[in-house]
């Protein structure tokens, strides 16, 4: 039994969120965890929300309503969206909660401990009217390059250009609206990053077997331009993590938070401690800490490729900067991006379909298995309402809800709602066997590898596999002749649902379990041996005939839905 640490990105707690962003971590980091549990290992999986930064401030203020009830309200709403999709975190946690307040404090203090942070004074906008510092996208003016006049601090939306918040003519606030700006000194503390740059170098190099993806983002980072830069690691915000160097207050850093990128992955710890905190575990230090058994475990992030630099350098500068010994990533699996329709999926621009309208529609495990057999792995790939219908509709109905419906109909008609008895496998269930063993063994691979597609592809290949057999020993031909054939043929067709289920589970829990419903079985013993688990529905075993498990969409629907999506949401 090997012990399997696995996280997702922490998804920003600004609004609901779209496929895209489920489909780059959350869903796949799901599927791993599903798998891991299935092959007998011990599994800890963890998610939260990002709650704090500007987006959240900024969310909040739109929303009316103060950030931390804000925040306390859209964590509900995402932890019971993530349980509509199946997604099985061992803990669902806050980026606000106190063990990460703790946690990160700590952090800067044995840094600054070992000397690797710095204060550095800047200048900044500062807002009389909001009596705060405003963050650069906070500010708005008149674009100096192309006059357009809502141009952010950080940047021109309309010819894009790179901008400071003094380049901006007649700048005002976005939150009061006031003019009345000046720029202020500010002090800041700096992670040293520069300082860890050979160790970060040499941990890189010595990953193995890590995604080109991964590496080739962390390389670009390192070595790019003056090469690992030192980084701000602190912000001119109410909301957030109170600057203090471990319980200590730190002088001249009063009112101060820090940068949400600097506690967001301290979070993936606190989670495992809010996991024991709220009585789910007993013991989270055996997961992180190196002398405490956390040398055991295999911890491997998932992520969109945006968020690759902060996993391959920033955290990992925490870590090792601590000179604590904290369990590091193992694996990195980052994802291209999902495109919607000819666009991007845009949450800022309500455009694409967002998780909690999916489920309005359809099950989970239609989106499940949709997203991840099209996942985009090796580039970008792309939602459109054709691909999708067409991917439902062939795999899941045409393919295995088929076959499921075919084999449990023809038993109940010919042979009664239970395992038919008599006639024994010969060559073409002794080949089905066979080809079955060779195909388990390679998704178990891919699965092992995470490479999403492969497994998808493999695991339709698997159900391909049973209707093909299904369809050249036809027990309805045979039942003619050889009504003892038949049976043993529908007892294997019988018994490959159960194989499926278990199979498919990672991809489509919920159907998994209505599968091994019916067929009257709570056992979902892995197919070590497929000769053994052909057999494990007994002549005899009651079932029952399922509903439709698959509906096909209809033309109609997909036009309907094609249209209803077309635009951005309110
Ligand atoms: N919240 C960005 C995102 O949701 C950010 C990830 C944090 S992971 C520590 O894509
Ligand atoms: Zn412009």
């Amino acid at each position: 039994m090997t012990r399997h640490l696995i996280t997702s990105a922490i998804p920003y707690i600004n609004g609901i969120k779209h496929l895209g962003n489920l489909v780059g971590s959350q869903l796949p980091a799901d599927l791993f965890a599903r798998y891991q549990r299935a092959r007998g290992n011990e599994v800890l999986f963890l998610c939260s929300t990002d709650e704090h930064g500007t987006p959240a401030e900024l969310a909040a203020a739109k929303a009316n309503k103060p950030v931390a009830e804000y925040c306390a309200e859209m964590w509900d709403v995402q932890a019971k969206i993530a349980e509509g999709f199946g997604l099985s975190f061992d803990h669902f946690g806050r980026s606000s909660s106190d063990e990460n307040k703790a946690l990160t404090q700590h952090f800067a203090g044995v840094l600054a401990d070992q000397g690797l942070i710095r204060e550095v004074n800047e200048t900044q906008m500062f807002s009389h009217e909001d009596g705060r510092f405003l963050p650069d996208r906070y500010i708005e003016g008149t674009c100096p390059n192309c006059g357009f006049d809502s141009a952010r601090g950080d940047q021109c939306d309309n010819c894009t250009k790179q901008l400071d918040p003094v380049d901006l003519i007649n700048p005002h606030s976005t939150i009061s609206g006031s003019t009345d700006l000046e720029m202020r000194n500010t002090k800041h503390l700096y992670l040293c990053q520069s300082q860890l740059k050979e160790k970060l170098e040499n941990w890189i190099d010595t990953r193995e077997g890590w995604p080109v993806l991964t590496t080739s983002i962390a390389k670009k980072w390192l070595n790019d331009g003056d090469g690992l830069q030192d980084r701000g690691i602190t912000r001119d915000l109410d909301w957030g993590v109170p600057v203090m160097r471990g319980d200590q207050p730190w002088p001249g850093m009063e009112g101060k938070v820090f940068y949400v990128w600097f506690d967001a992955p301290i979070e993936y710890i606190a989670c495992s401690q809010e996991w024991v905190g709220a009585g789910k575990g007993s013991d989270w230090e055996r997961w992180w800490r190196t002398d405490k058994g956390a040398d055991d475990v295999t911890y491997t992030q998932f992520m969109g490729k945006d968020n690759v630099p902060f996993h391959t350098l920033s955290f990992p500068a925490t870590i090792l900067g601590s000179a604590e010994p904290w369990k590091l990533v193992d694996f990195i699996k980052s994802f291209n991006y999902l495109n919607y329709d000819g666009g991007q999926f845009s949450t800022s621009r309500g455009r694409g379909v967002f998780m909690d309208q999916a489920l309005e529609i359809l099950p989970a495990d239609y989106w499940r298995w949709w997203l991840l057999s099209n996942v985009p792995e090796t580039s970008d790939s792309e939602f459109t309402w054709e691909n999708f219908q067409t991917g439902v509709n062939k795999d899941l109905a045409d393919v295995l809800g088929n076959f499921i419906s075919r084999i449990t109909k023809f038993c109940r008609g010919k042979f009664g709602e239970a395992v038919p008895e008599g006639g024994a496998f010969g060559e073409q269930e002794t080949a089905l066997i066979a080809d079955l063993t060779t195909k388990i063994r390679a998704y178990e691979g891919h699965m092992e590898d995470k490479e999403v597609r492969k497994a998808a592809q493999e695991l339709r290949g698997i159900w391909v596999a049973g209707n093909e057999y299904l369809q050249a020993a036809a027990p309805w031909s045979t039942f003619k002749t050889d009504p003892a054939q038949a049976a043993a043929q529908v007892r294997l067709g019988l018994n490959l649902i159960r194989l499926y289920a278990v199979l498919s589970a990672p991809f489509m829990p919920s159907t998994s379990a209505n599968m091994l419903a019916s067929m009257q079985t709570d056992d979902d013993s892995w197919p070590d041996n497929v000769s053994d688990a052909l057999s494990a529905l007994p002549e005899g075993h009651a079932f029952t005939v399922p509903d439709v498990l698959f509906a096909k969409i209809t033309d109609d629907q997909r036009e309907d839905w094609q249209e209803r999506f077309a635009g951005t949401r309110d």
